[in-house]
């Protein structure tokens, strides 16, 4: 964009040639900069800040456009860490305007006396890692430059505003302004013809004001917005009450939250609810006026599941008609391509009835797209609009921007930082980046940044940086740095957590994709604000794991690896079974256990509606065993899964593993039969295994009764239940049938022997213990029968077996053996797949909905078995039946 287009009014700093020697240099005076100088300062770090504005704020200090406000309540995007503080300034709006919280970063400035480490008009213009002084050496537009130990990052996450990327803005002869650099004096628009384009959140926030003002308003809009009311006013008194209630707790609460806003955990799912009941908690949100409420407290799949998704966004889309008068107007309104939450959906005030007023036109680019500028307006493909102004509201270069904006920045062995990001923002923690030593961001890619209350993450990250800043100088070190692998293993986990909610299914500044020619990747952290806490945490508590410090003489400390392994949700669930303290099932007795199981599986999410799921009984090899049966929604007949649920041999039942098999019979559209096998110690081995093939048997002999398909029947089961499976394979094939078609093998016990890796590795904490294993095997199988291919099928024949599908899990003692299993059946001639989940362990895949990660494994597992069924891999699932009251 051309620099002008976007001038800043602040005043030039006083140069001078001298260079400056300081301990912590920081780019930026808003929310992070003050923050990180009173913290600093506090530290006894000599520190000084370089700000291009003329005063502090930050993004506050240039979104002057009318309209701009906070989207979080005020009382949460605050400060924390001065109580004082929080008692000396009271928020006159639950949402305030953008001069109430630049006045408020003013006031802050001057309680903390801060300015007079802050350099105004100062922009600078290159940073350079000097090896030899191990310093930052930092150039700026004033020409005074600055020698630094630290060099820290607060630049804010949008603050680069984005070029135009419309030919002949030039050639325009009214005037052009930018919502995010908008003239400090204002604007008077009385009677003008004015053009807005963009709706993103300063557009949406801008246009019902510019509609008031100018004489005829005009809406370019490319991609419809979520919005909101906002319904400001005071502060609610419910929410002051509890912060003035107990303030610690408070603000504890929302920074152990997801998103930095101290709203608790919603546990529901959208199909546990009536269609009244969706409505009335709706209504509800949309009453509170509250973004983090609505995206986090309707029901727990919203920001997980599409079908949780679209019943909220459908809620929207109907409001959006109700207010909009004009039909056509109210469809162009209605964002239809993303999730809602994907894309960063907005407050307002007023926003959707604006196009009511007849002075106000909306343009919808999608159908008419903008062709070019011109000196006196704006051409589409249809159309020509002549106007006075201009605004532009397009948003920002999101996260990376404004760093790189900072340009040039080169760390060690003269690397820069813009090749370092070519192909997106590499980091360690979204705070600092390999090959750049000393140099921190706050807030940056790869942190949760933008998908929370800045407030809380900023305060998080300057508390994080500042602390480790004074335990290096404590223990003598002088240099920090991410090393490479701890780095790579960040991006893993990005990535694994970009698969936990919907964002990466929207083209977004979350994405990069606002910017043309930006490498795409969902940018900030999707893994929620607390967790992130916590593995900032672990970092430390781990001997800063993943960083390099090194010292004076030749002093050096290094404990390289990667500090999360598991996937995100594997490793919240793990930490949320720790913090419960569970006595271990061996020390229950097996009726206690059961009993404990069935109480505690009432805890986990109610499984998906299917068709049907109905209960029968079948005989088993010495007497009737019930069933269970769940049945696509789909006309049948269909083919039949004989699925055994886990449990050691000891627990559960044909309905413990009841959301496992609800989402398999919908991915798989197949029916699913559960059988209620007998269990140990009341019936040993050979037992459960003889069963598993006796009602193989009788559900292929009843197949048609069942409404199955006719011809082979396939087996799955999880965990001893895939144990079963694999040995009722072998039995059919040794004792005539029947015939089976397939087997998924979930997590199974293949094998007797403990001695494997996994059970080393794995054995303690990754809730499937070694102990329970051993009580598993002691109260099914007495030690002269273990090495019976009955219950040990590793050690049996295994040519001429049914293709197998075999899922392992990296964290489960009885990976190993699940391995080894699908690599003798490969070696024998059995065609065979695996599936080695990284990062999840041995209950991942049957946690439906708890794990959200595990949805892909499931769907490769649902492919493996039609394919079996001689189906083509994918099915197209049905829509959610949304009556709670659906089987
Ligand atoms: P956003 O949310 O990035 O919105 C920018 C808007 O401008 C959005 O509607 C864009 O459409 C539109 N846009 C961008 N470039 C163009 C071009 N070339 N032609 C037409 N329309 C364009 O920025 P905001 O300033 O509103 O908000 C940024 C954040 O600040 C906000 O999310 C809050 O976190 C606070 P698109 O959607 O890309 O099709």
């Amino acid at each position: 964009m051309p620099e002008a287009m976007v001038a800043s009014r602040a005043s030039k700093g006083a140069g001078t040639a001298a260079t400056q020697t300081v301990d912590v240099a920081v780019v930026g005076a808003g929310f992070a900069g003050l923050y990180l100088l009173y913290r600093l300062r506090k530290a006894g770090f000599s520190t000084v800040i370089l700000e291009e504005a003329g005063d502090v704020g930050g993004t506050w200090y240039w979104n002057r456009y009318p309209g701009a406000r906070c989207d979080i309540q005020t009382i949460d995007y605050s400060y924390s860490f001065d109580p004082e503080l929080e008692s000396a300034w009271k928020w006159s709006e639950k949402y305030a305007t953008q001069p109430e919280i630049l006045r408020y970063l003013g006031f802050v400035a001057d309680r903390h006396d801060l300015r007079r480490d802050i350099r105004f008009g100062t922009k600078v213009t290159s940073a350079t890692w000097d090896e030899t002084a191990e310093r930052w050496q930092i150039a700026t537009n004033s020409g005074a430059k600055v020698s630094c130990g630290y060099y820290i990052m607060a630049t804010g996450c949008l603050s680069a505003p984005k070029p135009p990327e419309i030919d002949g803005v030039k050639d325009f002869k009214g005037d052009i302004y930018f919502t995010g650099r908008w003239p400090h004096e204002g604007v008077n628009l009385a009677g003008k013809r004015v053009a807005v384009i963009g709706t993103g959140s300063s557009g949406i926030q801008a246009i019902p004001l510019l509609a008031e003002q100018a004489a005829q308003l005009t809406v370019f809009q490319r991609t419809p917005n979520f919005a909101l009311p906002a319904h400001n006013g005071a502060p609610p008194a419910e929410r002051l009450a509890a912060l003035e209630g107990d303030r610690a707790a408070y603000r504890d609460q929302a920074r152990w939250s997801m998103v930095g806003v101290p709203w608790p955990q919603q546990t529901i799912v959208s199909w546990q609810l009536t269609d009244a009941e969706r409505r009335e908690r709706f209504e509800a949100g949309w009453a509170a006026g509250d973004l983090a409420y609505i995206l986090t407290q309707l029901w727990a799949d919203q920001g997980v599941d599409l079908d949780g998704n679209r019943i909220v966004a459908d809620l929207i889309r109907e409001k959006i008609r109700g207010i909009v008068k004009d039909p056509e107007t109210a469809a162009a309104l209605t964002p239809l391509d993303h999730p809602f939450g994907a894309k960063r959906p907005c407050l307002d005030t007023n926003y959707y009835a604006t196009y009511n007023r007849p002075n106000v036109t909306l343009v919808n680019l999608r159908a008419e797209p903008i062709k070019a500028i011109t000196a006196s307006g704006i051409t589409t493909g249809k159309r020509s609009f002549e106007v006075d102004v201009i605004v532009f509201a397009t948003g920002f270069d999101a996260m990376t921007g404004a760093i790189m904006a900072v340009h040039p920045v080169t760390g060690r062995d003269g690397k820069s930082l813009s090749d370092v990001w070519a192909n997106g923002p590499q980091s360690y923690l979204g705070v600092s980046v390999a090959g750049f030593p000393n140099f921190f961001m706050i807030t940056g890619p790869g942190s949760p940044s933008v998908l929370s209350n800045m407030a809380v993450s900023i305060e998080q990250h300057v508390d994080w940086v500042v602390e480790r800043l004074a335990a290096l100088r404590d223990a003598g070190f002088t240099t920090m740095e991410a090393t490479e692998a701890a780095q790579a293993g960040w991006a893993q986990h990005m990535a694994d957590c970009s698969t936990l909610t919907l964002h990466r299914l929207a083209n977004t500044w979350y994405t990069g994709a606002n910017v043309p020619g930006k490498a795409q990747g969902v940018m900030p952290y999707t893994g929620g604000v607390g967790p992130y806490r916590s593995i900032c945490n672990d970092v430390v508590a781990q001997g800063m794991l993943g960083f390099r410090l090194s010292g004076p003489n030749g002093a050096e400390q290094c404990n390289d690896g990667e500090i999360v392994r598991l996937q995100p949700d594997v490793r919240l669930v793990l930490g949320l079974l720790a913090q419960m303290n569970l006595p271990p099932f061996e020390t229950m007795g097996a009726q206690g256990a059961r009993d404990f199981l069935t109480e505690f599986n009432k805890g986990r999410p109610a499984g998906r509606p299917v068709g049907e799921v109905g209960d029968g009984v079948l005989m088993g090899s010495e007497g009737p065993l019930p069933y269970k049966l769940y049945r696509p929604a789909t006309p049948g007949p269909h083919p039949i899964v004989v699925y055994f649920h886990g449990g050691g041999w000891v627990l559960g039942d044909q309905q413990s593993d009841d959301p496992f098999c609800r989402d398999m019979c919908r991915r798989t559209d197949m029916i699913f039969v559960s059988v209620g096998y007998r269990h140990a110690p009341e019936h040993r081995f050979p037992a459960a295994a003889e069963d598993g093939y006796a009602a193989t048997r009788w559900i292929a002999e009843h197949a048609a009764e069942l409404g199955g398909k006719a011809g082979p029947v396939l087996v799955a089961g999880w965990s001893a239940g895939g144990n079963i499976a694999a040995v009722t394979c072998q039995l059919a094939r040794d004792r005539g049938g029947p015939e089976i078609g397939g087997q998924l093998l979930l997590c199974p016990v293949t094998d007797c022997t403990f001695d494997r890796p996994s059970y080393v590795d794995n054995g303690a904490n990754y809730f499937v213990t070694r102990g329970l294993m051993f009580w598993f095997w002691d109260l099914y199988c007495s030690p002269a029968d273990r090495t019976d291919p009955r219950v040990s099928p590793l050690r049996g024949k295994l040519a001429g077996l049914p293709p197998a599908f075999v899922t392992t899990c990296e964290f489960d003692p009885l990976r190993d053996e699940g391995i080894a299993y699908a690599e003798a059946m490969a070696a024998s001639g059995v065609a065979v797949e695996q599936l080695k989940a990284r990062g999840h362990f041995h209950s991942s895949f049957t946690m439906v909905d708890v794990v959200i990660t595990g949805v892909g494994g499931r769907i490769k597992m649902a492919e493996a078995l039609r394919r079996f069924a001689g189906l083509p891999p994918e099915v197209k699932l049905p829509p959610q039946k949304l009556d709670a009251a659906a089987s």
